[in-house]
């Protein structure tokens, strides 16, 4: 049991605060966490739970995410569109009464990213940008073919994050340091 509340207790709850758009997604990356899970031996149950709850603040409005600055990267300050990752770690803690470090961890780095991300932290990550009941096919369809081309989840976490920054790039949006550095990273440790 990683939180107090089953399942159908948590999802009621983020049905009462989500628009239902965002309440679909969630429910498709849970599934999908589940299925990545499985798939690269991961904790299936705490997928589940931190699928399910890694946008639990998106629709939060941005003066109430703002209140939270203080725990913010410097530069994801920038970049309102950041700012529910962090919140939601903290709304998964306080409100959902997660516990387990790797739940909290893997929302609060599911929108940037972080250096050296756990295989379960990728899961989280990958299945936010992949799920099938709302993300485009023309979006999802390369990064899973990067990621079982050679069934390594690296090559996957390269190509999203070559996806979201001609994304920021197009629509004039400010990009954070460690996206470019992740990036960065995983360009020189795929090409091994
Ligand atoms: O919350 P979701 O829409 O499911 O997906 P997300 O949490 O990955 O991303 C939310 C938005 O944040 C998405 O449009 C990309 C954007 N974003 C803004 N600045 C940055 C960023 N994403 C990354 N990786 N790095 C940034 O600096
Ligand atoms: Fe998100
Ligand atoms: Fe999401």
């Amino acid at each position: 049991m990683y939180t107090k509340y089953s399942i159908e207790e948590i999802k009621e709850r983020l049905k009462s605060c989500l628009n239902e758009d965002r309440y679909i997604h969630s429910i498709g990356v849970m599934e999908k966490a589940m299925q990545l899970a499985k798939e690269f031996n991961c904790d299936v149950e705490k997928a589940q739970v931190a699928g399910l709850l890694h946008d639990c603040a998106k629709c939060f409005p941005n003066e109430e995410l703002a209140k939270s600055k203080d725990i913010f990267e410097e530069d994801e300050k920038l970049s309102c569109k950041t700012w529910h990752a962090p919140v939601g770690a903290i709304i998964a803690q306080d409100e959902y009464g997660v516990i387990d470090k790797e739940i909290l961890s893997s929302i609060r780095w599911h929108t940037i990213g972080k250096q050296n991300m756990s295989d379960f932290e990728k899961i989280i990550f990958l299945a936010d940008k992949i799920e099938e009941r709302t993300r485009e096919i023309e979006f999802r369809q390369p990064i899973e073919k990067a990621l079982y081309e050679r069934n390594n989840l690296d090559d996957a976490m390269l190509k999203s994050f070559k996806i979201t920054i001609e994304s920021l790039v197009i629509r004039n949006l400010p990009i954070c340091f460690q996206t470019i550095d992740i990036y960065n990273n995983l360009l020189e440790k795929t090409s091994k």
